[in-house]
């Protein structure tokens, strides 16, 4: 107001007063909008008591009521951890002392994969941040913590609101011991489409710059030249380089000559010889029986006996804790367990149990099993605040099927859920079959995201269109698949082992193009001076190279979340009750936030600051029968 009326001061406009100490300080108008944070944040909980959850919800169940307890954390900084050997010898040496290691070294998923498998990737950064410093405390000889990558990028941005980046940030700051780890689709980088070269080389620049330690990299089709490239842009952002081949078929069934043991054994020499600092065997629908298990770590261990062995699996049949004691006794260096409370099923195996059969033998973890029971009675509390997206509510247990079907963790949730909330539970099995008959039509493939995407697309058209295999092999020249399938067919995401399915194939595409080789390698480099600035035309000049590269990845998703933000704040301090379902009448509401909110700013409510950590805190009742914007 004050600049305003000077702005519109006769004596200022007809120039008539000395304005040359303003001429000389054009920063004085550099002003700061006002942010208005209170106030966007009430405008917020206003917006979801009236127009419901922004995020869409699935399943009717509301969050519980009770609130989650953090396990007490000791005073001072965390022990260290094999994040201070890695910053000490680089990745070179960490991969050295982990395959010195005597015992059995552990990867947490709970932060990613387990809730991408079990609660839809929901989990929010604020109930990751409450139990950080006391996964750092309690364990920290931890490989590492798997918190970023894979799905989470985009979902946060798209249904939580809130900036990958900045939860990359805050977990960094508060667990500086324990390595981070991220799964990097390759050439397709956090995204579900091949980006040009140099958007995945400048995405793990800014990851490890932002923290990242372990870049797990596959290709959906462990198609080589694509995971090359990711690898080379883990390398040379100075980052871990673990290649993961994706893991199908089963190599001890001489039926399924496929995918043999040669033919991974074959691949892992090429990762290996591209220089991998870790290599990792990524059994993403959790097919590996403890014997397929056995005979494989096995004999990549008698092949490469200085490379450490990573295995990762999901337990949708019920074997995963038998399947990684089984690789761990063949000579894996690191298996991958979720927290018990969010373990089992499509997630990862359990802790407790790898920890507790291990305890006394050679492979002991040195993992403390009262913190691993305090630590699941964390998530098995902060679980239920993600009722509304709990696969629980319609999958009840763990099902052996998946050796048939294959389907990867996550998609194997989502598919089971669609088919419930479509009223079709009782024909979940039918979509299982048309997905093991879609990946028969498409070559038998190697299925994990994107690739199990283009099966589930082609599967659904099949279910939709009562079609059978034979019908779509006959037909194929006419009907009209999902682009997905199309794109596929034209080499979009690179070259499935065995090459495309014929005559499927010319059938489809008819005259439609063909990519050739690598899809990265044609696409032409991303400008990131013109994308900066078109953000700052949109957005202001707040863009960080974070934004930019939220921007690079998901444009229309990082355009959505900044003028989410625009009008209604971060909301990433709200608490998950509160963020999905806003306040209840009359309920005293204390938040944290790490803007300085001034209670004055709270209009109608009554506010009051106090300090918890990690902000200040502010305390709004909504009053009874208050009127709440429309
Ligand atoms: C992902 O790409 O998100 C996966 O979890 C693949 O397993
Ligand atoms: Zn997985």
């Amino acid at each position: 107001p004050f600049l305003q009326n000077v702005l519109s001061n006769n004596q200022f406009l007809n120039g008539t007063v000395d304005t040359q100490f303003i001429d000389e300080n054009p920063d004085l108008f550099n002003l700061k909008p006002v942010q208005n944070r209170a106030q966007k944040l009430l405008h917020y909980l206003g917006h979801v008591m009236v127009n419901g959850p922004t995020t869409p919800i699935p399943v009717k169940a509301k969050p519980s009521p009770i609130d989650p307890v953090i396990p007490p954390v000791p005073l001072g900084e965390p022990p260290v951890g094999f994040r201070d050997v890695l910053l000490r010898e680089g990745p070179d040496g960490f991969a050295k002392a982990v395959r010195a290691h005597q015992g059995l070294l552990l990867m947490d998923t709970t932060f990613r994969d387990a809730h991408q498998s079990l609660l839809a990737t929901r989990v929010r950064t604020h109930d990751l941040k409450r139990i950080a410093p006391f996964v750092a405390h309690s364990f920290n000889n931890l490989f590492s913590v798997e918190n970023w990558g894979g799905a989470t990028f985009d979902v946060a941005m798209r249904f939580l609101c809130e900036c990958p980046w900045k939860r990359l940030q805050e977990l960094r700051a508060l667990m500086p011991n324990v390595p981070f780890q991220m799964l990097l689709r390759g050439a397709n980088a956090v995204g579900y489409t091949n980006y040009p070269d140099n958007a995945v080389f400048k995405f793990c620049e800014v990851a490890k710059e932002n923290g990242m330690d372990i870049f797990r990299v596959f290709d959906s089709l462990n198609y080589l030249p694509n995971m090359l490239l990711g690898m080379e842009a883990a390398g040379a952002a100075g980052g871990v380089v673990e290649a993961a081949i994706s893991y199908t078929g089963d190599v001890s069934d001489p039926t399924r000559q496929k995918y043999s043991l040669d033919y991974y054994l074959k691949l892992a020499d090429e990762l290996v010889k591209a220089g991998t600092h870790i290599l990792c065997i990524k059994d993403m629908a959790g097919l590996l029986k403890p014997d397929s298990g056995r005979l494989l770590v096995g004999a990549l261990r008698d092949r490469f006996p200085n490379v450490p062995i990573h295995v990762h699996t999901h337990d949708t049949a019920g074997a995963g804790v038998a399947a990684m004691l089984a690789c761990a006794e063949a000579g894996a260096d690191i298996v991958d367990v979720a927290v018990d409370s969010m373990a089992g099923m499509t997630s990862q195996p359990s802790m407790g149990a790898i920890v507790a059969c291990t305890k006394g033998t050679k492979l002991n973890t040195g993992i403390s099993l009262e913190k691993v029971f305090d630590y699941s009675e964390y998530w098995e509390v902060t679980r239920g605040l993600y009722a509304p997206f709990d696969c629980t509510a319609t999958m009840k247990s763990g099902n052996a099927d998946v050796y048939e079907n294959e389907i990867p963790g996550g998609q194997y949730t989502n598919l089971h859920f669609q088919a419930h909330s479509m009223g079709l539970g009782n024909k979940f099995k039918e979509v299982k079959k048309a997905y093991a008959e879609a990946n028969k039509l498409l070559g038998d493939l190697i299925k994990v995201t994107p690739s199990s995407k283009i099966v589930g697309d082609l599967a659904q058209f099949m279910v939709q269109n009562s079609l059978t295999r034979a019908e779509v092999e006959e037909r194929a020249d006419e009907l009209s698949f999902p682009l997905s399938v199309v794109e596929f067919l034209q080499g979009h995401i690179g070259i499935p082992h065995g090459g495309f399915p014929e005559p499927f194939r010319s059938k489809v595409l008819k005259s439609l193009p063909r990519v050739e080789g690598r899809p990265g390698a044609s696409l032409p480099p991303m400008d990131f001076q013109v994308l900066e600035k078109q953000l700052r035309d949109a957005h202001g000049d707040e863009i960080t190279p974070e934004d930019v590269m939220s921007a690079a990845m998901y444009p229309k998703v990082f355009q959505e979340f900044k003028e989410f933000t625009r009008t209604f704040g971060p909301v990433d301090c709200l608490d998950t009750r509160l963020f999905l379902d806003g306040p209840k009448i009359a309920e005293d509401v204390n938040e944290t936030d790490e803007m300085h909110f001034h209670p004055k700013a709270l209009k109608d409510v009554r506010g009051q600051i106090g300090a918890p950590m990690p902000g200040k805190v502010v305390e709004v009742k909504v009053k009874q029968g208050q009127q709440v914007e429309k």
